[in-house]
């Protein structure tokens, strides 16, 4: 006898549905949790929602068989580079270059000097550390913006409500943002104010936009690593506890000669507004 529950795949018709959702405000556990009452599997439902397989949570690539490259919804893209610890992987082909140059050209007007988290208060503040200037995209702000979104949810197995607003940064020769964990620190008094939204970051997908001549590479000190920025390309880093274990420390070393323009999602352990 044939079964008569919905078909076991994700469809067309089925991310249609759970956009729709999602531009109606549902969040993506009570999508998940319809689905279930309608008889979908539970592995297809979070496949279809970008969440994380059941008791797996936190945000990572689906590298199971060793691929060489991904086939996201809307790209496929090239798994360059992974690494246990830190548990980071380089993604190339992640933006298209009119794409990258769609966002310098969209941010470029609303750049102001980039803060840091003031631990003190939990609110924001200049920081010789870190001498970009920087601006914040509203999630969803803009169609663009939306359809990268999707892609790092896809990419990441982590629902888009469970981000910040995407940040781009721009280097102009002699800024760069001294080595930093992208956590916040458990020990600092403001940190319970910032964690009420959200809760912690727990990754953090940083995408190159436009690359300098010289100098400006991401550097992970604990680990030997350095990162040549590439204009499309995108490396993933995730800390599953917000502790320097993580082997997460890394900053953005000077800029030499020409412009380095990033864009930043940080990814939090629940829904940030
Ligand atoms: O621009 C970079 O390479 C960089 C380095 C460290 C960006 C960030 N951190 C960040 O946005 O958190
Ligand atoms: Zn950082």
């Amino acid at each position: 006898m044939q079964s008569q529950g919905p078909p076991q795949a994700v469809t067309p018709e089925l991310s249609e549905w759970i956009a729709v959702q999602t531009r109606a405000g549902c969040r993506a556990e009570d999508i998940l949790a319809a689905m279930h009452a309608s008889g979908w599997d539970d592995a297809v439902a979070r496949a279809a929602l970008a969440l994380p397989p059941a008791g797996v949570d936190r945000p990572d690539l689906d590298a199971s068989g060793s691929p060489s490259t991904l086939q996201l919804a809307d790209r496929q893209v090239q798994l360059l580079l992974r690494l246990q610890h830190p548990r980071l992987a380089l993604i190339g082909g992640f933006l298209s270059d009119a794409e990258c140059d769609a966002l310098v050209a969209l941010s470029r007007p609303r750049l102001l000097r980039s803060q840091t988290v003031d631990h003190h208060s939990g609110g924001s503040e200049v920081n010789a550390a870190r001498t970009s200037e920087g601006m914040f995209f509203e999630r969803g702000e803009v169609p663009l913006v939306q359809r990268v979104e999707q892609r790092i949810a896809a990419l990441l197995q982590w629902p888009q409500e469970r981000g910040e607003g995407l940040q781009v940064l721009r280097y102009a020769p002699g800024t760069q943002y001294r080595p930093h964990f992208d956590f916040f620190d458990p020990a600092q008094p403001g940190t319970a104010t910032v964690l009420k939204q959200g809760g912690q970051r727990v990754g953090t997908l940083l995408m190159y936009l436009q690359v300098p001549q010289r100098g400006g590479a991401t550097v992970f000190p604990d680990a030997g690593l350095e990162v040549n920025p590439v204009k499309g390309h995108a490396l993933f880093f995730g800390y599953d506890r917000p502790h320097e274990s993580t082997g997460t420390l890394h900053g953005g070393a000077p800029v030499i000669e020409g412009e380095k323009w990033v864009a930043t999602k940080w990814l939090r352990e629940s829904v940030y507004r």
